[in-house]
């Protein structure tokens, strides 16, 4: 029941936020023929990183709750109230970049470990977005192996509800903003409901996945949300996909991304989706 109500509560508030309804809210009838499938990050030129949800407002969104999605088991569970943490996600390409749109709902935002834009800092103890790129989409068991020569290949994005971010745990430590690199924008709105709606809008150009994908491949690829309602540390960790134990490094877990090529080129490649 509370699974249902949550679902409710978020398609309202992305009718209003968005100024139109997104029509397909995934449900956990849909989850096992995703997962079997995976997920394709449709085509689209022209997005503009700046946390305005315009571009997003036609394509698929995936829901991840308490029920759907993965706890990191080091973490305390999320409150049974269904309000203490949900996100909503898309993914969208161009010739250049991977694009992720994240919509969170959080009862009590905390972004005390981290100041505005710093470039690494223990972004896991904030509300956090946390994305996860195995670009060789070899599903490695450990990407952080001491070696990081998996890390050449992604590996974790993280940008913090109030602009702070990190990816010291990818192959390019301190790149945030910087030309050629990853960005990212968030907007914090409101706290109708007792809680908090938090935009989270990325771009992570194939130059940080190992510069050898781009459209018309397959990623790896994992996203989370780090809650923190208090202060100080984190409490919870919530992933869309993964192992129980280490979901940030264990890639055999990530789901998998079609990066969909131009739709005129399809035709001409022959297998697009
Ligand atoms: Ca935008
Ligand atoms: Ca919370
Ligand atoms: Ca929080
Ligand atoms: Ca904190």
């Amino acid at each position: 029941m509370m699974k249902k109500k949550v679902m409710v509560i978020s398609s309202v508030l992305l009718c209003a936020l968005l100024g139109g309804c997104i029509s397909q809210v995934e449900s956990g009838a849909n989850k096992e023929l995703e997962i079997r499938e995976g997920v394709t990050a449709t085509y689209r030129g022209g997005i503009v990183v700046d946390g305005v949800f315009d571009e997003w407002e036609d394509v698929k969104w995936r829901w991840v709750d308490r029920e759907s999605g993965v706890l990191d088991i080091g973490t305390k569970p999320l409150a049974e109230h269904g309000k203490d943490l949900w996100f909503g996600f898309a993914l969208q390409c161009d010739d250049d970049a991977l694009y992720v749109a994240v919509l969170c709902y959080d009862d009590a935002l905390s972004t005390d470990s981290c100041e505005p834009g710093s470039v690494t800092g223990p972004t896991w103890a904030d509300d956090t977005l946390e994305l996860f790129i195995d670009g060789d989409h070899n599903k490695a068991i450990d990407s952080r192996s001491k070696e990081r020569d998996e890390l050449r290949y992604g590996g974790e994005f993280a940008l913090v509800a109030n602009g702070a971010a990190c990816s010291d745990y990818s192959g390019y430590p301190k790149t945030f903003g910087l030309d050629g690199y990853w960005s990212g924008a968030t907007k914090v709105m409101g706290n109708d409901m007792d809680g908090y709606l938090v935009r989270y809008e990325v771009r992570l150009p194939w130059s940080v996945m190992g510069g050898e994908v781009g459209p018309n491949s397959m990623i790896g690829f994992n996203i989370s949300l780090q809650d923190d309602d208090d202060g100080k540390g984190r409490e919870s960790a919530l992933y869309w996909k993964g192992s129980e134990k280490w979901p940030f490094r264990n890639e055999s877990k990530f789901g998998d991304v079609y990066l969909q090529p131009k739709p005129s080129e399809c035709s001409v490649l022959g297998n697009c989706k």
